[in-house]
């Protein structure tokens, strides 16, 4: 039996789009595809209006991702501009810095749209053009979203690297997509420790030789050593600048970013969104998943670094004349209430945040919560990974004090915004379930052989058809693009999601199937931690899985091979884990490394992960078929030294 938490009554009667909309408009979605588009597209502001939608194709021979190609549109127009005659004095964002005794800074539509126009000329004037790739390695601050807008209106192509990644990580990014160019700030602030930001773009230009130029927000006015004639201060270059830039035309298929995600395999992708199709999939999913309305104060609590701060904290509410706060801290800091004293600060209305922060503030305890007021929450979402239905409901009564519908969102970087997910005035809700698809989403599940599965079942889910902000290729690799996700099921997108559906086909998520591991909702390809340890002198061999972890959800396993004549210690584990934070960043770190003699591998030398995967889970008694390996003697070994959470 599961909870059926039904659509409030209040919620059924003011929502914009109640039960009987959400069925029908899905249906025209499906069936009336072109004219649902075309209709939606009226949406946002177009320079030249699209007479062409859905021209997408799964299938190899003529394969591609394409929407509204006949379309011109500027995203910076559309997310300022077009406000500026109706809401020019609203506030467009808010700011709220790491330190609560801090004051928080607010910023109108004309405001944003005079900083974005700067900072766009500013780009310009450091010989940035259309087409050409920016990266951004900025903290939480307000001028993240001024660089982004600002590389929309002048077509550049932005790619936003989290600053909790290392200069290894950062240099990667760079030289993947051949940037010359970074906007990075002296420091970062986060949970009252400094983040030495423009420190690591000096350690990473060392091995990217692409990197000619770097922008330096004065963000907390930390010292930093600028080079001459590759480092300038925003500010100084930002002064005399004119704050007249008129946005540049965009075709519609036009790049809008690159993001980078790790997948199963190998380094991590460059996933590539185009302008007019995912603008309107960030607008369309944030107007409907949060029945948000112009003036609603809304906080997506995640960072620009992820896609879930470029769709939610900028581009869709932006899009939608919205009012989104920023927030530069943790939510734990200075103590586990911070979160709800923000929304009490500022009246937050919506507040969209991710399954691992709610379990860790659970931990806390419910005081923390309980000592704020928290009567302007309305609706309350999440993002990131599967919510167990313990916080969903801790989130529900504890915080929601019951009153507040909780959307639950499933997507990804690659989906650009959220495909399945509850409408809060048309679906009631099951906790643990993102429920049913958002309009045009064709889910399917299938079984390993890509056999397709009907009703209330388990499988693989794949989505049959194009939606219009689904990333359109892989920076530089095409091919790449279609073997890692059409190839494994003909015809259809597979997300690497395992997933039930329910007898009211409803929609759980399991998690991934690949091998791909969700640490506190970041995505860690367990192969990128693998070459992070065999890149250490001492290490031989390495298998990482991952583990069922209380905070986390997911924890990272490692199992390592050293060479011949290295000992394994204490000292040497703490020397590997701190390798692995220097090589990609500290949400990479090992949560356990066993040292093991030998790997279990199959007579043709694949490391057989579904093995290592439950000894790490501790269900030792069910290790499966263990006859086709090698040397069935080292799974004693491993069971043996087991590493107890
Ligand atoms: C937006 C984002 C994508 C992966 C995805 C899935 C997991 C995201 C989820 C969820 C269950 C949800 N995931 N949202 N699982 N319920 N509501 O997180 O993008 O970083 O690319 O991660 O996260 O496994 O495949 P991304």
């Amino acid at each position: 039996m599961t909870d059926l938490y039904p659509v409030p009554a209040e919620w059924a009667a003011r929502a914009k789009v109640k039960d009987a909309d959400y069925k029908a408009l899905y249906a025209r979605s499906i069936d009336d595809a072109h004219a649902f588009w075309l209709e939606q597209a009226k949406r946002l502001d177009w320079v030249r209006f699209p007479t062409r939608t859905n021209e997408s194709s799964f299938d190899e021979a003529d394969f591609g991702v394409k929407w509204f190609a006949d379309g011109q549109i500027n995203v910076a127009a559309n997310c300022l501009d077009r406000h500026l005659a109706e809401r020019g004095d609203q506030v467009a964002i808010i700011w709220e810095p790491d330190a609560p005794t801090d004051a928080p800074r607010r910023f109108t539509y004309r405001q944003v749209h005079e900083e974005v126009c700067r900072f766009a000329n500013v780009l310009k004037a450091q010989g940035v053009k259309k087409g050409d790739r920016v990266t951004v390695y900025l903290p939480m601050i307000p001028e993240a979203a001024f660089a982004l807008l600002a590389c929309a209106r002048i077509g550049a192509i932005h790619s936003v690297v989290f600053g909790g990644f290392s200069p290894e990580a950062l240099a990667g990014r760079i030289q993947d997509c051949d940037s010359s160019i970074v906007i990075t700030a002296d420091c970062g602030r986060r949970g009252g420790k400094l983040v030495p930001l423009k420190t690591n773009v000096d350690a990473a230009a060392q091995h990217a030789p692409s990197l000619t130029s770097v922008i330096v927000i004065r963000a907390t006015g930390a010292e930093v050593p600028m080079q001459a004639g590759r480092d300038v201060w925003y500010d100084e270059a930002a002064q005399g600048v004119s704050a007249d830039c008129p946005a540049e035309t965009m075709d519609a298929e036009d790049p809008l970013f690159v993001l980078y995600t790790s997948g199963s395999t190998g380094k991590p992708k460059g996933v590539l969104h185009t302008t007019g199709g995912y603008l309107l999939w960030a607008s369309l999913t944030h107007e409907l998943c949060f029945d948000y309305r112009p003036g609603q104060i809304y906080w997506c609590a995640a960072d620009i670094g992820w896609v879930t701060g470029h769709s939610y904290i900028v581009y869709g509410p932006l899009a939608n004349g919205g009012t989104t706060l920023m927030y530069e801290g943790v939510p734990n800091w200075p103590d586990a209430s911070r979160i709800w004293q923000v929304v009490d600060r500022h009246q937050v209305e919506i507040v969209f945040t991710a399954p691992t922060a709610l379990r860790a503030l659970m931990r806390d305890g419910d005081e923390f919560v309980a000592r704020t007021s928290r009567k302007s929450l309305k609706l309350l979402g999440t993002v990131g990974e599967p919510i167990n239905p313990e916080a969903w409901r801790w989130y529900h009564e504890v915080v929601g004090e019951g009153r507040c519908p909780i959307v639950d969102t499933w997507w990804q970087t690659e989906t650009g915004a959220a495909m399945i997910a509850p409408l809060p005035g048309a679906t009631d809700l099951k906790p643990g379930s993102a429920t049913r698809p958002l309009f045009g989403v064709v889910p399917e599940l299938v079984d390993a052989d890509g056999q397709v599965l009907e009703g209330a079942t388990d499988g693989n889910l794949c989505i049959t058809r194009s939606w219009p902000g689904q990333m359109r290729t892989v920076w530089g690799d095409h091919a790449r693009f279609f073997q890692t996700y059409f190839s494994t099921y003909k015809g259809k997108y597979f997300t690497g999601d395992g997933c039930r559906r329910d007898e009211d086909g409803y929609y759980w998520i399991t998690g991934r199937v690949d091998d791909v591991i969700n640490v506190s909702g970041h995505r860690m390809g367990t192969a990128e931690v693998e070459s992070a340890l065999v890149l250490h002198a001492k290490v031989a061999e390495a298998a990482v899985v991952g583990f069922p972890h209380d905070i986390k959800g997911q924890g990272i396993y490692a199992y390592v091979t050293l060479n011949a004549g290295e000992e394994a210690s204490e000292a040497l584990r703490k020397e590997l884990r701190d390798w692995v934070r220097t090589e990609i960043g500290p949400i990479a770190t090992p949560d356990a490394i066993q040292f093991a003699p030998g790997l279990p591998k199959t007579r043709s030398g694949k490391i057989m992960r579904r093995i290592l995967r439950k000894i790490a889970e501790g269900d030792v008694s069910s290790l499966g078929d263990t006859s086709t390996l090698a040397d069935p003697a080292v799974v004693d070994d491993l069971v043996a030294n087991r590493i107890k959470s």
